[in-house]
C-alpha cells in the first residue's frame, strides 16, 4: 500500500523523525503539509521532496505551543488541501538535564508547552474533519521517557509521559469514530535531540550516541509507515522501538 492522493501533516517537520518521516511519505506518493519554526529548513526539505518524487507540499512556519497560530495554518489551507488523511504529531524537545531542584523554569514551560499542549492544539484543529469523514489517522510520537523515567530526565519524561497518556485517552474518545490513533515511543534516536538538549554543546550530545548503534530517523519512520499502511480495521495502538543495545533509558551496551 502506497500512500498516493493520500495528505498527510508532519509537525516538527524541519529535521529529525519529521524529515525522515516526510521523506518516506512523499516516496510513498503523500501530499505533505509540512510544520516546523524552522521555515529556511522547510523551504530546502519541500524543494528536496518536489523534485525528487513530483509530490505536492505546502509548509507553514509555525511554532504549535501558540494555538492562534496553529489554528490560523489549518484556517489558511484552501479547499485541495483541507482533507487530512494522517496527522503525525511529531514536533517535540528536550531541554536540559538538570535535578528538578536546579530546574529552569523556561526549559520546562518550552517543554510542557511544545510536547504537550503543541501536540493538543493540532489535534484540537485536525480532528473535527477527520472524525466528519469517519475517516483519518493520528500518529503521536512519543518516547521511551512516556514509559520509564530517569535521573533529570524529570520534566521531559513527564511530558512524554503525558503524550502517552493523551494517545490513549484519543484512542477510548474516538472510538466508534473511525479515526485511528496510533503511539510510537523510541528509545534513543541519533537527531538533533541531544544537540537541542544541551544547547549546542556538541561534545555532550554527541556522546549520547557513542560506542553503540542507535537508532536513525528512517528507523522510526519506518515503523510509522507501517501503522499507516495496515488496513483500516487494524489500528496499531502502540510500539516501542528500541536500538538493540538499549535495553531501558539507563541500560545501553556501549
Ligand atoms: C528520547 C529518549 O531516553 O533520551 O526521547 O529520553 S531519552
Amino acid at each position: 500500500m502506497r500512500l498516493d492522493n493520500k495528505t498527510v501533516v508532519i509537525t516538527g517537520a524541519s529535521s529529525g523523525i519529521g524529515k525522515a518521516c516526510a521523506y518516506r511519505c512523499a516516496a510513498e506518493g503523500a501530499n505533505l503539509i509540512l510544520i516546523a519554526r524552522r521555515s529556511s529548513r522547510l523551504e530546502i526539505l519541500a524543494r528536496e521532496l518536489i523534485e525528487k518524487y513530483s509530490t505536492n507540499i505546502v509548509y507553514f512556519e509555525c511554532d504549535v505551543r501558540y494555538n492562534d497560530r496553529v489554528e490560523n495554518v489549518f484556517s489558511t489551507l484552501s479547499e485541495e488541501w483541507s482533507r487530512i488523511d494522517y496527522l503525525i504529531n511529531n514536533a517535540g524537545l528536550s531541554r536540559g538535564l538538570d535535578k528538578i531542584q536546579d530546574g529552569n523554569i523556561e526549559n520546562w514551560d518550552e517543554m510542557i508547552d511544545t510536547n504537550v499542549k503543541g501536540l493538543l492544539y493540532v489535534t484540537r484543529t485536525v480532528l473535527p474533519g477527520m472524525i466528519q469523514r469517519r475517516d483519518g489517522m493520528i500518529v503521536n510520537i512519543s518516547s521511551i521517557a512516556g514509559r520509564e523515567v530517569y535521573t533529570s530526565g524529570n520534566v521531559y519524561c513527564a511530558s512524554k509521559h503525558a503524550t502517552r497518556a493523551i494517545s490513549k485517552s484519543m484512542q477510548l474518545d474516538l472510538n466508534g469514530t473511525g479515526v485511528r490513533v496510533c503511539n510510537i515511543d523510541p528509545g534513543l534516536v541519533e537527531t538533533e535531540f541531544s544537540l537541542i538538549r544541551f544547547r549546542g554543546d556538541s561534545e555532550r550530545a554527541e556522546k549520547v550516541y557513542q560506542g553503540y548503534t542507535p537508532l536513525s530517523p528512517d528507523d522510526v519512520a519506518d515503523a510509522v509507515f507501517y501503522c499507516m499502511t495496515r488496513p483500516k480495521h487494524i489500528t496499531i495502538q502502540d510500539i516501542l522501538i528500541m536500538p538493540t543495545d538499549q535495553a531501558s533509558t539507563t541500560v545501553i551496551n556501549r
